[in-house]
C-alpha cells in the first residue's frame, strides 16, 4: 500500500542497521524456459515427460497452485517478476523501457547481507536489454554467451546440460554465501530438436510444434537432474536453498490443440491452468522436503519466499512470502486473478468489474460476489506496481 511505501526508507536504515544473520545459505535459482506445470506427472505411451521432476517432489517442496504472471515481455516479464517483486507493464518489457529505474530488487538486497550475486544466461548479452538491467538491479557479474562453450548448441543457445553444469563452476567462483540466478534456454520456441537426441516416441501426434516441445522438456528434465548430481557432488545441495520454476507457457495451449487434448482442457478453469500453471519446486537448506504446498501464488512472491526462508526482512515488495498462512490475490496484467479457490476472468471488452467468477474445484461459474473484493484489490495491486515503475517512485521515495 501507499503507507508501506512512505515507511519505505526507515524499513532501509532499520534494515542495514539490523546485525546480519549468520550462516546464510547459498541461493541457486533456476528459471527454466516455457516450462509448464501440464508436463510434471504427465506419461506419453507409459514414459514419464519429466522422471527427474516428478522425482524432486521427494527432495522439496512443490507448489501446484503456482502460476507465471508474466505479458508481453515474456521471459523478461518473468524475471523481473522474480527479481522485482512487481508486475509487468501493460505493454512492451520493463527491461528494455526502465532499465535504470530503482525496484529495489532481491539481488541489490541480498548484497546488503553479504552476497555475492551473479546472473548466467547462455545468449547475447544486450538480448532484453539484461546487461543494462541486471547491473542495475544489483548482479554482480553477469555470465552471457561469450562466457560459455561455443560447442553444443541445441535451438538459440548452448544446451541446458552444459549451461547449467558451466553455470554450477562460475557460481562456484564466487564467494559464499552467493546468489547464483540461471536462465535456461533450451526449450524456447519453436523447439527444435536434434533428431538422433530424440528419446520420447511421439508417433501419436500431428504437430510438429508440441512434438518438438515435448522432446526438448524431457532434454531439459535430464539437464536438471544431472544439475541436482552435479549440486550434490559438490556439497551445494544440502545447505543450499535451491530453486526451480517455470518462466511462461509454450505458446500451444489454446483449446483444441494437442496439448489441451492431452491435458482433457474444454472449460474456461482448465484452459487458465493449462496456459497460466508453471511448475514450482524449493528445495529449503538442510531440509530433506516431500511436502505438497497447496499456497495459491506466482513469481511475484518468490523474492518474498526467499527472503522469508533465510530470515531476512525484506524491503518493499508487492509479492508475499508463500510459506505463510495468509491468502493472496495472486493478479496477472490482464486483471484476472486467483484467489483462495476461486479464479476471476474479466470480460475486457467491459468496464472493470464486469467479468465472471469460477470454482477451480468444481470448474463451474459461481456468483460474482465470491470475487467482488477481490476485483478491486487486484486492480489495486496493478496501479501500484505500475506506479512504480512508470514513476520510478521507489528512487523519489527514497530520495525523500
Ligand atoms: C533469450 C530469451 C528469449 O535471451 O530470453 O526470451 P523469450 O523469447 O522467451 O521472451
Amino acid at each position: 500500500s501507499s503507507d508501506q511505501l512512505d515507511l519505505l526508507p526507515d524499513a532501509i536504515r532499520e534494515i542495514e542497521a539490523a546485525p546480519i544473520p549468520e550462516d546464510l545459505p547459498n541461493i541457486i535459482v533456476v528459471q527454466l524456459e516455457s516450462f509448464q506445470s501440464s508436463v510434471i506427472g504427465q506419461k506419453i505411451n507409459g514414459k514419464e515427460l519429466t522422471p527427474n521432476l516428478n522425482q524432486l517432489k521427494e527432495e522439496t517442496i512443490y507448489f501446484p497452485n503456482f502460476y507465471h504472471q508474466t505479458h508481453e515481455g515474456r521471459t523478461s516479464d518473468a524475471e523481473f517478476l522474480t527479481l522485482s517483486s512487481l508486475h509487468p507493464v501493460k505493454s512492451g518489457s520493463v527491461y528494455t523501457q526502465y532499465a535504470g529505474n530503482d525496484f529495489n530488487g532481491l539481488p541489490a538486497h541480498l548484497q546488503r547481507y553479504g552476497y555475492e550475486t551473479a546472473a548466467m544466461h547462455a545468449f547475447e548479452r544486450t538480448f532484453w536489454n539484461r546487461d543494462k538491467f541486471y547491473e542495475n538491479i544489483g548482479f554482480d557479474r553477469f555470465y552471457s554467451r561469450k562466457d560459455f562453450s561455443e560447442e553444443g548448441k541445441i535451438g538459440m543457445a548452448l544446451n541446458d546440460k552444459d549451461f547449467l553444469s558451466e553455470s554450477i563452476a562460475f557460481a562456484s567462483e564466487q564467494d559464499s554465501p552467493f546468489f547464483a540466478f540461471m536462465v535456461a534456454l533450451t526449450s524456447h520456441t519453436p523447439y527444435e530438436f536434434p533428431q538422433e537426441l530424440e528419446k520420447l516416441d511421439l508417433n501419436d501426434y500431428d504437430d510438429d510444434l508440441v512434438k518438438g516441445y515435448y522432446h526438448t522438456v524431457h532434454y531439459v528434465d535430464e539437464a536438471v537432474g544431472e544439475m541436482i548430481s552435479e549440486l550434490k557432488q559438490k556439497g551445494l545441495w544440502d545447505d543450499s536453498l535451491v530453486i526451480f520454476y517455470g518462466d511462461h507457457d509454450s505458446g500451444l495451449t489454446q483449446k483444441g490443440t494437442e496439448m489441451a487434448e492431452d491435458a482433457n482442457a474444454e472449460n474456461v478453469v482448465d484452459l487458465f491452468e493449462l496456459d497460466q500453471g508453471v511448475p514450482l519446486f524449493i528445495k529449503a537448506p538442510g531440509s530433506s522436503g516431500g511436502e505438497i504446498n497447496e499456497s495459491v501464488g506466482g513469481q511475484i512472491d518468490i523474492a518474498p519466499t526467499i527472503l522469508d526462508m533465510i530470515g531476512i526482512d525484506p524491503p518493499y515488495l508487492l509479492g508475499s512470502s508463500l510459506m505463510d498462512e495468509e491468502e493472496n490475490v495472486t493478479a496477472f496484467r490482464d486483471g484476472s486473478f486467483r484467489y483462495n479457490e476461486f479464479y476471476y476472468k474479466p470480460d475486457l471488452t467491459a468496464p472493470i468489474g464486469s467479468g465472471t467468477c469460477y470454482s477451480v474445484q468444481t470448474e463451474e461459474q459461481v456468483a460474482f460476489g465470491n470475487c467482488e473484493d477481490e476485483v478491486e484489490e487486484a486492480a489495486e495491486q496493478l496501479r501500484t506496481s505500475d506506479l512504480i515503475i512508470q514513476e520510478n517512485a521507489l528512487e523519489k521515495i527514497k530520495e525523500k
